[in-house]
């Protein structure tokens, strides 16, 4: 029997791993559950099996991401990138997880690039860049640690899921779908989610950890922001809201404090489009978020250099914040 494609990457993969000294799991710049959740559920699985392993993030992440399991162990670069630099260049295998090109590994892009190391790729975004080893590369799935889940039972480590490592997949699952609100209308996703819950993960304290552990500062951006920062154009159907860096002082803004505040304005019945802009240091950010039937995906990738998934998408400009904007309200009619 012909073996599919997928079967003959994780018999690569299973090889690679049994040969591998040290392993470095490497999540995108501004790393989100997802990409914590995939690092942190097979570096728990690494060292459970035995290997050295260790996680490597490009720069820091939100504080509600740092009760996960094994996070004391993370390396960020941005506060020792020495010591980023010299763990990394020990390894003889790397992941990239839940990012599919290497200038989305931040300042580990030129560690990585230079780096004499088997390369596992596993992520869900579209049109992988890198030339890994293995590439795993599954577009329609709800996230990468979903993938991670698949990738863990088929190289043959299924039995070793435990409480830590599926309460890392389970966080990243949760997190990607926007508490399971899109890209999970998949009956396999809620099939993995049972398994998880069988081996111990404790979903109302993984829901307690990551959505009521805020502080006080990001409530009241958030009121700020859509009592004054909001602007519905095209008859409502598309939501605008922005964030200056001037705004992002007066409310202490910390990394992460605005997650989740693009998929807010979707709540109202007409918006179908929601797009937040973000300045930061010398450019403008900008995340789309859609109701299906409404791919934001193009419109990111052909007029804000970015891309992503059909209803989450991201991008950036080096015009000033009101140009942006602009920019916006002329290209959206094609989209809407
Ligand atoms: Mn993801």
């Amino acid at each position: 029997m012909k073996k599919n494609l997928y079967y003959i990457e994780i018999e690569k993969s299973r090889e690679i791993i049994a040969n591998a000294n040290k392993i470095a799991l490497i999540p995108h710049f501004g790393p989100d559950g997802d990409a914590m959740g995939a690092c942190l559920a097979l570096n728990n699985l690494f060292e459970k099996i035995g290997k050295q392993s260790v996680v490597v993030t490009p720069n820091d992440y939100p504080d509600n991401l740092k009760w996960l399991p094994g996070n004391g162990r993370v390396v960020i670069s941005t506060d020792d990138k020495q010591k980023a630099a010299d763990v990394i260049n020990t390894c003889d295998l790397v992941f990239i997880l839940d990012h599919n090109a290497l200038r989305r590994s931040g300042d580990l892009e030129d560690v990585l690039q230079e780096l004499d190391a088997k390369f596992i790729l596993i992520d869900h975004h579209l049109n992988p860049e890198l030339d890994a080893d293995v590439t795993i590369s599954r577009p329609f799935k709800s996230s990468t640690c979903e993938m991670v889940y698949d990738f863990i039972n088929d190289i043959g480590y299924g039995d070793k899921i435990d409480k830590d490592i599926a309460t890392c997949i389970y966080s990243g699952i949760v997190t990607d779908t926007g508490n399971l609100c899109h890209n999970s209308s998949n009956a396999a996703t809620y099939h993995i989610i049972a398994e998880l819950m069988d081996r111990g993960m404790d979903k109302e304290l993984v829901h307690e950890e990551l959505y009521n552990n805020f502080n006080l500062s990001r409530i009241e951006l958030m009121g700020y922001i859509f009592n004054n920062k909001m602007e519905l154009i095209e008859d409502g159907k598309v939501a605008i809201i922005s964030l200056t860096n001037e705004e992002k002082k007066k409310y202490n803004y910390n990394d992460g404090d605005i997650e989740g505040f693009a998929n807010i304005p979707l709540s109202i019945s007409t918006v179908k489009i929601c797009v937040l802009f973000t300045e930061k240091d010398n450019l403008v950010k900008m995340s789309f978020r859609s109701k299906k039937g409404y791919p934001v995906n193009f419109l990111a990738a052909e007029h804000f250099n970015g891309g992503g998934h059909e209803n989450a998408s991201g991008g950036r400009t080096y015009k000033k914040l009101s140009g942006a904007i602009k920019h916006l309200k002329d290209k959206i009619t094609n989209y809407i």
